[in-house]
Formats: structure tokens, C-alpha cells, sequence
């Protein structure tokens, strides 16, 4: 493999779930497969889980990472062709992308959308600077548009979770208090409908994703109705995609209760953190043997391991 950046990086879902459960058995089966290869991982923004779940990933197959914040311990980045830097960016991605591609063997990224410009964020014009000038395998921790790693455990969560051959599978919307991408809704969009479940989406009108991720999902706006027989709730807040980065519904009434569950099959609910209790999802789902919070987390060690045993396997 010699980028992970959309499920259409891969072959067949199905095989690499099971090769991330076969790791979970025995994370330390390939620890000399990495042996003198680093790891570059680069965020422009925050991160907890996908950081330290990547890092540990790579240790258990005995690589070298090394990780930089851009505009906090290194220097801000400029993305744009010919621009004449005498603002606040300081190195050009021309310059900065080689020397990591030259340190690195496999290189991760870490770059949301600016939510101004639905243009700009879907082109992924940072993501494919990063490809062309590091000339090194990329793996996305991330990007304007799609967030793989988190798809890929949530995937193995189900498959580890479901009490059914085919279950059905509800991706809904939940209220918050500031614009947030489309990256986890689209890529558990586009997983979903690559695997063998019955998959709904149900948001607010004007919420709709983009189209290109949903293919093959059926559109619930009623959310009561969207849960009828699920056995797996995934929650997510994203701002508008037609209005742009926009907030058009604060009903508090999508946020998941005790309450909504019972039209559900006892489902497990799904989140991929960071969550606002009480905002997105309550403390009584939350706290309750409903949420699979915690299984989805874990499993973003076994998911980035999987990915990376494959790059490694290919250099
Ligand atoms: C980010 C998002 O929704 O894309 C990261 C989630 C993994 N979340 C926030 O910005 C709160
Ligand atoms: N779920 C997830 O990607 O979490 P972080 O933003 O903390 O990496």
C-alpha cells in the first residue's frame, strides 16, 4: 500500500479488518517489520488518539516516529503556488515536504478544512502537496474531507460488536456549539456502504453530506424513524456542507438520550471522540453499557498498525 487516504486505497475492507484483529491477538508479531524505518507524522491541528494511537502503532512494529505541530514547535507553512511570503507563514511546503519525505520512510498528515471555502477543502490541496513533495508513502491522520484511520476501527468495533450477520447501522447527526468538518460522517459514510449493513443517515435538512460519500445510504430526515431496529448508533456533529461550515439547527432534541434508544435493538452507540457531554451526547449514554466509546479508541491502535504493516511490507 502506498497511500491510505480514502477506503478506495484499499482492495477489500472485509480483509483488512480481519488483518487488524489478527494483530489485536499479537500486537508484537511483526515488531522487527519497521526496524530503521521512521515514521514522520505532521498535524496542523490538535490531536489525542490519532497521535498517540499512531505512535504506539508503530512502535509495536518496531519503527521510529518522530512528530512535528506545525506553527507550534515548527515553523508555520505556506501552501500556496508563487506566494510571496511576507505575511505569517514561514516555510513554503516546496521546501519543507522534502527534507521530512528525505528523514522519513512513511509519512502522516494531519490537515482539516478551513470550512471557508468548500472549494479549497475539497480539492485536499494541502493533503496532495504533502503526496508530491515528500515522494513518500502518506497515510492520513485526517483531512479536509475523510478521517480513514477512525473509519478502519470502527469497522473492526462493529465487526467485533454485532450480534447480527447484516446490522443495521444509523449514522446521525447531533447538535454543537461550533462549525465541525465533514471528515468522520463522510468516511464512516463511505466505509458503511462498503460493508455488509444496512445503512442510514439521518440529520436535519440542509445537513446533507456530499454526495460522493453517501452513495448507496438511505436519507432518514426523521431520526426517530432513522433508529427504528438499529443495532448500531453512530454519532456526529458536521456543519453544514450546502450552506458551507455553516451551523442552521441548535435542536437539542437530536442529542442522544436514554430515551431514543428504545425504538433501537439495544444499540451500542459509536463516537469517535473528542465528544461535549451533555451537547453531542449525554452523560447517561455515554456512562452506560450503550457506548462503545472506549472499543473504538483501542481499536485505532490495531486499525493504524494494520495500514502501516501493509506500507512497510511495500517499500
Ligand atoms: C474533529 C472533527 O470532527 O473532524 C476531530 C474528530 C476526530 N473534531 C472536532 O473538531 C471537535
Ligand atoms: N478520534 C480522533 O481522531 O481523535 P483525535 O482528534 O484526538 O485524534
Amino acid at each position: 500500500m502506498k497511500q491510505f487516504t480514502s477506503v478506495k486505497d484499499i482492495d477489500n475492507v472485509g480483509d483488512l479488518v480481519r488483518e487488524a484483529l489478527q494483530i489485536k491477538q499479537n500486537p508484537y508479531a511483526y515488531e522487527s517489520l519497521g526496524k530503521r524505518r521512521t515514521l514522520g507524522l505532521v498535524f496542523m491541528n490538535p490531536s489525542l488518539r490519532t497521535r498517540l494511537s499512531t505512535q504506539k502503532a508503530a512502535q509495536n512494529l518496531g519503527m521510529n516516529v518522530m512528530t512535528v505541530n506545525a506553527d507550534k514547535d515548527s515553523w508555520a507553512l505556506e501552501f500556496q503556488d508563487g506566494a510571496v511570503m511576507n505575511t505569517t507563514t514561514v516555510e513554503h511546503i516546496r521546501d519543507a515536504a522534502p527534507v521530512l519525505g528525505n528523514y522519513c520512510d512513511i509519512i502522516g498528515v494531519r490537515c482539516f478544512p478551513g470550512l471557508l471555502s468548500k472549494e479549497v477543502d475539497t480539492s485536499e490541496h494541502i493533503m496532495h502537496q504533502f503526496i508530491k513533495w515528500t515522494k513518500k508513502p502518506y497515510i492520513s491522520l485526517e483531512s479536509a474531507t475523510l478521517h480513514p484511520l477512525q473509519s478502519l476501527a470502527d469497522a473492526v468495533t462493529m465487526v467485533e460488536h454485532s450480534r447480527v450477520k447484516r446490522p443495521k447501522v444509523v449514522l446521525t447527526w447531533a447538535p454543537h456549539i461550533k462549525s465541525i468538518p465533514h471528515a468522520v460522517a463522510n468516511s464512516f459514510a463511505e466505509w458503511a456502504v462498503a460493508q455488509e449493513v444496512e445503512f442510514v443517515i439521518t440529520h436535519p435538512e440542509g445537513y446533507e453530506l456530499d454526495p460522493q460519500f453517501t452513495q448507496g445510504a438511505t436519507i432518514e430526515y426523521n431520526q426517530q424513524k432513522a433508529l427504528e431496529g438499529a443495532d448500531f448508533v453512530y454519532v456526529k456533529n458536521w456543519s453544514s456542507f450546502a450552506d458551507y461550515g455553516k451551523l442552521l439547527c441548535h435542536d437539542q432534541n437530536w442529542m442522544l438520550t436514554l430515551r431514543h434508544m428504545e425504538a433501537t435493538n439495544q444499540a451500542r452507540v459509536m463516537h469517535c471522540l473528542p465528544v461535549r457531554r451533555n451537547v453531542e451526547l449525554s452523560d447517561e449514554i455515554l456512562d452506560s453499557p450503550h457506548s462503545l466509546v472506549q472499543a473504538q479508541a483501542e481499536n485505532r491502535v490495531f486499525a493504524a498498525q494494520a495500514v502501516l504493516k501493509r506500507m512497510l511490507e511495500n517499500l
